[in-house]
């Protein structure tokens, strides 16, 4: 009975922590939100491979669908059943707060090579983030950029007050919604999953996204209008339980560590030019498609919406989100100059 029960508990910790019971090497899960051959999945693949290439351990990959949708891969993370996931703010920011920093319109520039340089130096990312994950259990590993925000809807737009009436769908963080309140649409948050459908069916008229994921996702056949509004990058993360990170050795940590750097190397590589390339691939395949880059002006009558929405973000966070705005506005400032 007690060699049963011995037998039992070693092997629930087994596969808690990813380990083989039989050899030293472990086999790990690792979930993210999108599909094959998109951004979230080249930056686990080169993990993957990196950490395949150095030990004795393997990863498994799981993409969109496989395990649920975003939240589920963060609950099984929490619960030790993944030891890896990609899960971006959007979907975060409903568990911690401070991440919806990403949702103020108008923060982050919209050039590329500044963006990459803020993440690389930013103390907000590189410092603050990971004490606030660790609060929830999950050691941050990676927080990187997958792409310039643009706007699809049915129609193409120019001011808040075509985005009048419209149900403007948005992932599932509350400050989210009070960007595209404050820009003038009716907020609708939804998993990833329903979002082709809800489109198709009119029961929402737009949303958000990356270019190569409105390619990659097909939204352009449901949702043809784009519009560049200049106002945020999709910000992505990884992560491992923190359980099962503490309990590895310090040169597997070490090499945790380098797989993800390396795989976000890769991955500032493999966005440049992505959003153009994307484009051509979209126009190619259909004709109904317009594209809309908003002027200063009309960008202007967004923009001076934003004070509004940071103004909310202070609330929903206290002194901490205060600390981290700051902060990350002086990351930026490092950056930019501006
Ligand atoms: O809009 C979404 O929900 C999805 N967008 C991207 C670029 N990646 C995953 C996410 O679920």
């Amino acid at each position: 009975m007690k060699a049963t029960k011995l037998l039992t508990t070693a092997s629930i910790g087994a596969l808690m922590f990813g380990m083989s019971a039989a050899a030293h090497s472990a086999e790990w899960r690792y979930a993210h939100e999108e599909f094959e051959g998109d951004v979230q999945d080249v930056f686990a693949i080169a993990f993957k491979e990196y950490i395949e290439e150095n030990s004795d351990h393997t990863v498994q990959v799981y993409r969109f669908g496989e395990l649920g949708e975003s939240d589920d891969i963060m609950e099984q993370t929490q619960a030790g059943i993944l030891q890896f996931v990609n899960q971006s703010p959007g979907f975060t920011g409903a568990l911690i707060p401070e991440a919806q920093i990403f949702f103020i319109p108008y923060l982050l520039p919209t050039d590329q090579d500044a963006v990459v340089e803020f993440f690389n130096t930013s103390k907000a990312i590189n410092e603050m983030f990971p004490e606030l994950y660790a609060e929830q259990g999950l050691e941050l590993l990676q927080m990187y950029p997958e792409g310039e925000m643009v706007v699809t809807l049915d129609e193409p737009f120019t001011s808040p007050d075509d985005l009048r009436g419209k149900n403007v769908r948005t992932m599932t963080n509350p400050l989210l919604s009070e960007t595209y309140r404050a820009f003038g649409a009716t907020p609708t948050p939804l998993p990833w999953g329903e979002v082709y459908g809800g489109l198709q069916t009119g029961i929402i008229q737009g949303q958000e996204n990356p270019i190569f994921w409105i390619e990659s996702g097909g939204l352009y056949e449901v949702s043809p209008h784009l519009v560049f509004t200049g106002h945020g990058w999709f910000t992505t993360a990884m992560m491992a339980n923190q359980d099962f990170f503490d309990g590895l050795s310090e040169e597997e940590q070490q090499l945790v560590r380098d797989a993800s750097d390396a795989a976000y190397e890769q991955i500032i590589d493999h966005i440049s030019g992505l959003a153009d390339e994307s484009l051509e691939k979209i126009q190619e395949a259909s004709d109904e498609v317009t594209v809309t880059r908003l002027d200063e002006d009309q960008i202007q009558a967004f923009r001076e919406r934003a004070p509004q929405v940071e103004e909310r973000f202070i609330e929903m966070t206290g002194d901490r989100g205060q600390e981290l705005l700051e902060q990350f506005k002086a990351d930026l400032e490092a950056v930019t100059g501006e």
